[in-house]
């Protein structure tokens, strides 16, 4: 099992997105372990996105990132990450497929609605820059047998 870390940026939030945007991770089969609302501090952007740090876009990120009220999750399922990605759709909302969120929410390149960890590396350090180790929850959930096929001793 992977766990992944999701922020929904200010324009989902600001646009009433949440809401839809969690239920389709729920909807997927993904478990939500961890869920707030924060503003995200410059520090803490600028450290979430050191690797464009030499970017054109880099500024216009930063600001936007820290501009309004962002919901952070941390989503848990077999493939997490994969599976977070491709629900999320290409970057770029004007040429995201119709079907993934930024295909249907968004229209934008630069307010693109979510992100989503891009390897268990880059998973395991933004979990770490977004949650307290206590503020990720370990619960069993009661429908996990019929979310996955358990009967091999691992999730299918
Ligand atoms: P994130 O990291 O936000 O999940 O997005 P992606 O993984 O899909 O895309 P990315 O890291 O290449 O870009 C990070 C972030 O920068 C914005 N951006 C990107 C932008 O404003 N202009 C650009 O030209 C690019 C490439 C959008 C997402």
């Amino acid at each position: 099992m992977e766990t992944t870390l999701i922020i929904l940026k200010p324009d989902a939030v600001q646009r009433g997105l949440m809401g839809r945007i969690i239920s389709r991770f729920e909807d997927k089969g993904l478990q939500i372990v961890g869920l707030k609302m924060m503003t995200i501090s410059k520090d803490l952007a600028a450290s979430h996105y050191e690797a464009h740090n030499a970017k054109p876009f880099y500024n216009a990120l930063v600001s936007f990132m820290t501009s309004s009220p962002v919901v952070v999750m941390a989503l848990r399922g077999n493939n997490a990450i994969a599976v977070a990605r491709k629900m999320m759709g290409a970057t770029f909302g004007s040429n995201a497929e119709p079907g993934t969120i930024r295909g249907d929410f968004g229209v934008s390149n630069s307010f693109n609605l979510i992100h989503g960890s891009d390897s268990p590396e880059a998973a395991e350090r933004e979990l770490g820059l977004f949650f307290k180790p206590e503020e990720l929850q370990t619960w069993d959930r009661a429908c996990e047998c019929w979310v996955y096929d358990l009967s091999a001793g691992k999730p299918e």
